[in-house]
C-alpha cells in the first residue's frame, strides 16, 4: 500500500433519485476518516469535493434513452476522472467519497488508464450491469459497472476517450442479491464472477476472499475496490438508498477488508452510497470509516 492517500469526495446523487446520497462525504469526514487513517501513519491529502452541476430539465429529462441525468452525471464522472487519474499521477492512492455509486464511471476513466490488466472488486447487493435499455428505473447508479465494460451510452462508455475500462474477466462481484434479467444475462455472457450471497453463506467470506485475491492476483497488476454500502445488510448498514435484506455482515466485511490488507493488492477504492438522512446516528458513515481502517491495515491487536 502506498504511503500517501488522497481523499477525493463526490457529492453526486443524480444517478437516483432519492437526495441525501450528496452529503455521503460530509458524513464520511465527520465519522473521521483522516484522523483514521493518519492515525494508521498515513499521510492524508484531502482533495475536497467535486463541483456537481445541477440537472437540465431539457437535456437531462428521463426520456432521453432511459439515462436520467445523463448530462450532469457524466460531466461530473468526467471531472472526477481527471482529479483520479492527477492523484495517481502523483504517487498517491486515491480514496473516492460517494455520493451514488455513478461515480464508479468517472473513477475507473482516472484509475484504468494506469494498468494494463485492472482488477475490480464489485462489492454490492447489486450488479450494476444494467444499460437503458435494460434498466428498470432509468438510473444511472444501476449501471456504472456495464459502462466500464464498455456496454451503454457512449457519453458514459467514452469519458476519458477511452473504452472499454475493465475486461469482464477481471471483475469479482461480492454479494449479489437483486440482479435484473438484463443483468443476469450479460453475467454470464461475459463471464464475470460473481460470489452470490448463496456463495458466501455455502464457501464463508474467508474461502470467498481467498478465492478472489487468488484469481485477481493471477490476471491483473492493479485492483480497485468499489464498495457499496448496501452490500452490507442493511440491518448493519441502514443509510443507503436501495437497501436489500440478507446482506453481508458487518463482521465479514472486516474480514473482507483485512484480508484485502493483508494481500496488498489494493491500489484503489471508493465508498460510496452513504446517504445521511436515510441513515441512524451515522451509523452507515461510521461503518464506512471502520471498514477503511481495515482496508488500510488497521489490527485488532
Ligand atoms: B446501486 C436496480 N438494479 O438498476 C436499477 O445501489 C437497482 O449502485 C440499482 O447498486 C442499484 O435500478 C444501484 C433495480
Ligand atoms: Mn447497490
Ligand atoms: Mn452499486
Ligand atoms: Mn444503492
Amino acid at each position: 500500500m502506498k504511503e500517501r492517500i488522497s481523499i477525493i469526495g463526490v457529492p453526486m446523487d443524480l444517478g437516483q433519485m432519492r437526495r441525501g446520497v450528496d452529503m455521503g462525504p460530509s458524513a464520511i469526514r465527520y465519522a473521521g476518516v483522516v484522523e483514521r487513517l493518519e492515525w494508521l501513519q498515513y499521510e492524508i491529502e484531502d482533495k475536497g469535493d467535486i463541483k456537481i452541476g445541477r440537472p437540465n430539465r431539457e437535456e437531462d429529462s428521463n426520456s432521453l434513452n432511459n439515462l436520467r441525468n445523463l448530462k450532469a452525471v457524466s460531466e461530473g464522472n468526467l471531472k472526477l476522472s481527471e482529479q483520479v487519474d492527477e492523484v495517481i499521477q502523483s504517487g498517491s492512492f486515491p480514496l473516492v467519497l460517494g455520493g451514488d455509486h455513478s461515480i464508479a464511471i468517472g473513477t475507473l476513466a482516472g484509475v484504468s488508464k494506469h494498468y494494463k490488466e485492472l482488477g475490480v472488486i464489485w462489492y454490492d447487493a447489486h450488479g450494476d450491469l444494467n444499460t437503458g435499455d435494460t434498466s428498470p428505473s432509468g438510473n444511472i447508479h444501476g449501471m456504472p459497472l456495464a459502462v466500464s465494460i464498455g456496454i451503454g451510452d457512449e457519453t458514459l462508455t467514452r469519458i476519458g476517450g477511452y473504452t472499454p475500462k475493465v475486461k469482464p474477466e477481471n471483475i469479482v462481484i461480492i454479494g449479489a442479491r437483486s440482479l435484473d434479467d438484463g443483468e443476469k444475462e450479460l453475467i454470464k455472457e461475459k463471464g464475470i464472477k460473481v460470489y452470490t450471497m448463496h456463495e458466501i453463506d455455502r464457501l464463508g467470506m474467508t474461502k470467498v476472499m481467498e478465492e478472489t485475491i487468488q484469481y485477481l492476483k493471477e490476471r491483473t497488476d492493479g485492483v480497485h475496490l468499489s464498495l457499496d454500502l448496501d452490500g452490507l445488510d442493511p440491518h448493519d448498514a441502514p443509510g443507503v438508498g436501495t437497501p436489500v435484506i440478507g446482506g453481508i455482515s458487518y463482521r465479514e466485511s472486516h474480514l473482507a477488508m483485512e484480508m484485502l490488507a493483508e494481500s496488498d493488492i489494493i491500489t484503489s477504492a471508493e465508498f460510496v452510497e452513504v446517504n445521511p438522512i436515510l441513515d441512524e446516528k451515522n451509523k452507515t458513515a461510521t461503518v464506512a470509516v471502520a471498514l477503511m481502517g481495515s482496508l488500510f491495515g488497521e489490527k485488532l491487536l
